[in-house]
């Protein structure tokens, strides 16, 4: 295969290449004239935050790189491979310039300060097989490789081939002979069983880049039923809880492999970026209650990126975080067994864009949440701040919402509806962290929210006050049905103009309750899994 990551001998082959032969396709996002030298490109995305922009945009060759030539604005086009230029990562991709009788994908990057923008060839690689890279052996079908053991070194996984993930697959030592696994867009990474996961351990890095129109799948191989395969863990150096007083940095094993620790006291520790992600079908009890979820966070901090990512039918838990200050954006958790969010072990990250919706027929709580099980007040104390949640359950769920076990949170503008319970507050500890209503101590609070349930609130053991008085004291909370269509704000939704600000740089600043802010804003078209 073509790959390299030297910039000069990409431009090189990638001159040579598109010299030599020059053809069209309509399937392409992008085409080369040997005469100009322009690389034409229809449809560019440009992606800032949640929003993104389009625009048809030529480059063209020039010395060792590629020149920004000309831009002109177009509407926005949907539903088909295209240029996405990621802002956040200065990245471009291209998923298909066709070359001769060769289709390849093309990862740009930007050079920093460059005017007229000025981009480098990070990658270059045929769209077709071309045999399996020395990291991987072939796998049982012509078109698959197959990923074991630790690896050291930086590796990249690449759309051409089905990649098989066997056993347990881990990138780095733990925190020694660290390694960056990058997954291009449009990648399919499978296991085949339960015992086959993903691991990405401390001081290592994951760089998951999808696109919209080239989200990257992690899944069982039959994308039928929960539990095909493991699914994706990542630990990290961030703070966790549940060491002895004194013990520093607190380091704790792993429930379900215990061989494997995480945390630390690195807050900002990074991870790497996953986004345009779907974990499908994951999920493996390796004993009774101890289980890996679809994406399992072990201390995991805040400089890592986790942003448009769909956790859909996995066995255990959506996404579960140990600790860790890790911050989470557009995630979409789809008929998950367990719970779809679950945090224990002092998680006190962020999380914005949330939406949480139940199978018919399987799942426990929309989220479920623990400062620590073994001593409810130990600290770190979880203490998360979510915004922008919609929480749908089903009849065969308990509730949506369960505060226990002396955890923290601060909830803003969400939705909670379609559950046996909406919000429960339990356990002793958690009511005292909390306060009381009217004298609350900002550790444990709900505002702007909408709870619309068979009942809407449970008062857990060892209460000290009612959770209605407590949800009923908090400002702009409300019992009324929000009119949803679906998952979405229905036409003249008081969801739509009821939002508040949250006073924090990691989130966006909306005016509206719940993930979305109107019947039109379905940021989950097109890269999710069906649901
Ligand atoms: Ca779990
Ligand atoms: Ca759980
Ligand atoms: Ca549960
Ligand atoms: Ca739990």
């Amino acid at each position: 295969m073509l790959r390299s990551n030297n910039k000069h001998c990409n431009l090189t082959i990638l001159s040579a290449v598109m010299l030599g032969a020059f053809s069209t396709s309509s399937f392409a996002a992008a085409t080369f004239d040997p005469a100009t030298g322009i690389v034409d490109m229809p449809v560019v995305e440009v992606l800032n935050g949640a929003s993104s922009e389009f625009y048809s945009a030529q480059l063209q060759l020039s010395g060792d790189g590629l020149q920004l030539v000309a831009a002109q604005s177009i509407p926005a086009v949907k539903g088909q491979q295209r240029v996405v230029f990621d802002s956040a990562t200065t990245a471009v991709h291209v998923p298909s310039v066709v070359v001769g009788a060769n289709d390849f994908y093309a990862k740009l990057k930007l050079v920093p300060g460059s005017n007229p923008l000025r981009f480098t060839v990070d990658q270059l690689v045929s769209n077709s097989f071309q045999g399996c890279p020395s990291f991987s052996t072939p796998g049982p079908v012509e078109g698959s490789c197959v990923l074991s053991g630790e690896y050291n070194q930086n590796i990249t996984l690449t759309k051409n081939i089905q990649w098989i993930v066997s056993s347990g697959v881990f990138i780095g030592g733990d925190n020694v002979n660290s390694a960056t696994l990058t997954i291009n867009p449009g990648t399919q990474i499978f296991g085949q069983q339960g015992a086959d996961y993903l691991w990405i351990r401390r001081g290592s890095k994951i760089m998951a880049e999808g696109t919209p129109d080239n989200p990257i799948v992690m899944s069982g191989p039959l994308q039928q039923t929960a539990g095909e395969w493991g699914g994706l863990v990542i630990s990290g150096n961030a703070p966790v809880n549940g060491c002895n007083e004194g013990v520093s940095p607190c380091e704790i094993p792993f429930e379900a492999i215990t061989s494997e620790f995480f945390g630390g006291n690195n807050p900002a520790d990074n991870s790497g970026v996953i986004k345009y992600t779907q974990i499908l079908f994951a999920g493996f009890a390796v004993r009774p209650n101890e289980e890996l979820n679809g994406l399992t966070l072990n201390g995991v901090g805040s400089g890592t990126v986790i942003d448009f990512v769909q956790v859909h039918e996995g066995l255990d838990d959506g996404v579960e975080m140990f600790g860790g200050t890790v911050g989470l954006k557009h995630l979409v958790l789809t008929n998950i067994g367990d719970d779809s969010l679950d945090w224990g072990s002092g998680w006190t990250g962020k999380a914005q864009f949330v939406l949480i919706k139940q199978a018919d027929d399987d799942g426990d709580r929309g989220i479920e949440a623990d400062n620590n099980e073994v001593n409810n007040d130990i600290e770190p104390r979880a203490k998360p701040v979510l915004s922008n949640m919609t929480i749908i359950g089903a009849p065969v769920a308990t509730q949506g919402v369960l505060l226990r076990r002396g955890t923290g949170a601060n909830i803003w503008n969400s939705v909670i509806s379609g559950f046996p319970d909406c919000v429960s507050i339990d356990g002793e500890a958690t009511f005292i962290n909390a306060g009381a209503p009217g004298n609350l101590t900002g550790e444990l609070t709900m505002v702007n929210s909408f709870v619309n349930c068979g009942n809407n609130f449970l008062d857990g053991n060892g209460a000290t006050f009612a959770v209605s008085d407590w949800f009923t004291s908090q400002a702009g909370n409300s019992q009324e049905d929000a009119l949803l269509n679906g998952y979405l704000p229905a036409v003249g939704s008081p969801l739509t103009l009821s939002g508040a600000p949250v006073n924090d740089a990691f989130f966006d600043t909306v005016d509206y309750v719940g993930a979305f802010e109107d019947a039109d804003d379905d940021w989950t078209e097109e890269w999710t899994f069906n649901f």
